[in-house]
């Protein structure tokens, strides 16, 4: 008797370790985070970097990724007209969408005033991370 409560204590552990080993895993997808330049910063001159950090994906460029997962980053300026499962459409840097593997972008020829910045993290496909991965930093250029 005593030696089955002792196995039903060590299923019960065992449990306790897959359960919380699978909470850490949901819990360490891919971060993104805007370093510079700062939320609100007021910037002289009409060029501004924007530089961002991201840990917990491979960030490959667009046309060497082989897997799904392989991402990269778009940079939307002054829109936020992305979403969940639709592609991030190329070649409209001009109209202020970016897809790049590093990890900042120089934004030049910006009229002076409110400025806004959204980072999202893609597959391979241009298609958003599921969930979502973004970063958003605003700033003022004069
Ligand atoms: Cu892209």
């Amino acid at each position: 008797m005593k030696l089955r409560f002792r196995n039903l204590d060590a299923s019960l552990i065992a449990f306790g370790f897959a359960f919380a080993t699978a909470c850490a895993m949901a819990q360490s997808g891919p971060t993104l985070s805007i370093t510079s330049p700062k939320m609100g910063e007021a910037i002289a001159g009409d060029s501004v970097t924007v530089s961002w950090e991201g840990t917990g994906v491979k960030i490959v460029p667009a046309a060497d990724a082989k897997v799904r997962e392989e991402g990269h980053y778009h940079l939307f300026l002054d829109r936020e007209d992305f979403r969940s499962g639709a592609e991030i459409p190329r070649g409209m840097e001009n109209e202020g969408i970016y897809h790049t593997a590093a990890n900042r972008l120089e934004l030049k020829g910006l009229k002076p005033g409110s400025h806004k910045a959204i980072v999202v993290l893609s597959y391979n496909n241009h298609v958003p991370w599921e969930p979502l991965v973004t970063a958003t930093v605003a700033f003022t250029t004069r």
